[in-house]
């Protein structure tokens, strides 16, 4: 893990790339705290679920109900990013629901995570990464402090490593390649995740801060990648 040493910051951004939901800007405090440095991998949940017998949202069946009132069984599964011919696709095209995709099958059965122990685990649910969480004796960061993190001091900073657009200059972590969504060319070497410490630590020390939204592209949106926080007892 990496201490984060507490301080105010600006949250929320008003750069033409930023989301209406970041705005306003507006000062927030931050306690000191402790945050991985890494996604929560295979390696460490597969632990977790030996451990524990966890069984994940994404393992089990369920059901819903229509507006009409008719409820429909779902066999388990997870969505599953999917390359769409072209760029008229919309949205739900990009994502398939995949029956038996999981953490231990990402891309739905006849795919595994072997080999992958060091990539993060992914088609984690909120209520997985708060069981993993407790079970580490850890807690999901809020968003503030995972943007504070995030900037690690650097005020006005659009992304992790600087304001460099991800497009130019050196690799600077794992994101789409190429024209989203029908085009991956992986000039940084990978079309779906990566396993985690591929690029360089931002100046906090935290690695793959700017791959989020990048992976999450990559591999679906249903993929969580859990990193957690320990807030420091006083
Ligand atoms: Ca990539």
């Amino acid at each position: 893990m990496a201490f984060i040493p507490g301080g105010t910051f600006v949250m929320g951004s008003d750069d033409e790339q930023a989301r209406p939901d970041e705005q306003p800007l507006h000062t927030v405090q931050i306690a000191d705290f402790w945050m991985d440095s890494t996604e929560v991998t295979n390696r460490d949940f597969l632990a977790f679920t030996e451990a524990t017998g966890y069984t994940t949202t994404a393992e089990k069946d369920f059901s819903y109900t229509l507006p009409d009132g008719t409820q429909v069984q779902q066999k388990a599964g997870s969505l599953v990013f999917s390359v769409p011919a072209n760029d008229h696709a919309g949205v739900a095209d990009w994502w398939q629901f995949v029956e038996g995709a999981n953490w231990r099958h990402p891309q739905g059965p006849g795919s595994d995570i072997e080999g992958k122990e060091d990539f993060p685990v992914v088609h984690i649910s909120w209520y997985d990464a708060v069981a993993y969480a407790r079970w580490c004796g850890k807690r999901l960061p809020t968003e503030a402090e995972w943007e504070y993190a995030a900037r690690s001091g650097k005020a006005g900073m659009r992304y992790p490593w600087g304001n460099e657009p991800v497009t130019e200059g050196k690799i600077k972590c794992n994101s789409w390649n190429g024209r989203f969504p029908y085009q991956n060319t992986a000039t940084d070497g990978y079309t779906r995740s990566a396993p985690v410490k591929q690029y360089p630590a931002n100046a906090a020390g935290l690695y793959d801060m700017g791959a989020m939204c990048g992976n999450g592209a990559a591999t679906g949106m249903a993929s969580i990648f859990m990193r957690l926080a320990k807030k420091i007892l006083t």
